[in-house]
């Protein structure tokens, strides 16, 4: 199944071989230039609700376009759209191309109902999917998501390199038998997109898990984590809700600075975020 193009008037398209081994390599090179970051769900002014803890989230990410750190949590309509969406770098050229034919084949065979007005990919979530290693040296595989949307307007589009994973809609956030709306397994090279009331709206999806068969680890500036699958997804976020990191208000500027400190480390754009008066 997941080994052939998938075309769904309902929502969903998936590409088993989107992209080429040339534009995954210049992919790949850019990505080892970056150093993706761990990060708490909560902080000092988000603390965790009742029914949860504070935690590290399972994997390192970096995001471009804008950052949205968990624990500002961004869009859970028709709340948290201000103050939590913060200027990002920009997209490298080896995936400026790959979005405009996305964004295209999107407009092609999705619903014009279902692409907002001024929709366009300017954001990026990068997963890395993997194995963590404590300060004992034990690995703990944490490859997987747990069911939730997207709430970020319009169709998403979801890039994977290595290993598969085994990926599901579901109906319902219990995990009830028989909620699965559809599932398959997204191979290296994949694009998948989604949208519309059924797979955005009303489904909730997840990684259940991630195969462990090639044996081969990223080489990629990740601290004590070794990658296997690496995940991409663009998104649209209007250009109003993201500010810069020196607009934020006192709180949520305190609950991210640790975290701007530590990208700046490696990067210009966030340390010259940081100096912005
Ligand atoms: O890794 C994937 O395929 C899905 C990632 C995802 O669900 C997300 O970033 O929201």
């Amino acid at each position: 199944m997941s080994k052939k193009v998938i075309i769904r008037k309902d929502g969903l398209f998936y590409h088993p071989t989107f992209i080429k081994k040339q534009e995954k390599e210049a992919i790949l090179e850019w990505l080892a230039t970056l150093h993706p970051i761990w990060e708490m769900r909560y902080s000092e002014n988000n603390p965790p609700p009742p029914e949860d803890t504070q935690r590290r989230l399972l994997r390192p990410v970096y995001w471009l376009g804008n950052w949205q750190f968990a624990c500002l949590n961004y869009y859970h309509p028709p709340k948290g759209i201000h103050n939590r969406c913060i200027h990002a770098e920009g997209y490298p050229p080896a995936l400026k191309k790959i979005i405009e034919t996305i964004e295209g084949i999107t407009k092609m065979y999705f619903k014009r109902s279902e692409v907002p007005k001024g929709w366009k990919l300017n954001t990026c979530l990068i997963n890395f999917y993997g194995t963590s290693i404590d300060e004992n040296g034990k690995k703990v595989d944490t490859a997987r998501v747990g069911d939730h949307k997207d709430f970020e307007l319009g169709p998403v589009a979801s890039v994977s390199f290595g290993e598969r994973a085994f990926f599901q809609f579901v109906m319902g956030k219990k995990d009830l038998k028989n909620n699965v709306l559809f599932e398959q397994w997204l191979e290296d090279s994949s694009l998948q997109i989604f949208a519309g009331d059924l797979y955005k709206d009303r489904a909730f999806h997840r990684v259940q898990r991630v195969e462990n068969k090639l044996k081969t680890i990223f080489p990629l500036n990740v601290e004590n984590f070794e990658t296997r699958r690496i995940n991409f997804t663009f998104r649209y976020v209007p250009a109003e809700h993201i500010i810069d990191y020196k607009d934020l208000p006192a709180p949520q500027k305190s609950d991210v600075t640790g975290y701007m400190e530590k990208l700046a480390e490696n990067s210009d754009h966030f340390r010259r975020a940081l100096l912005k008066k």
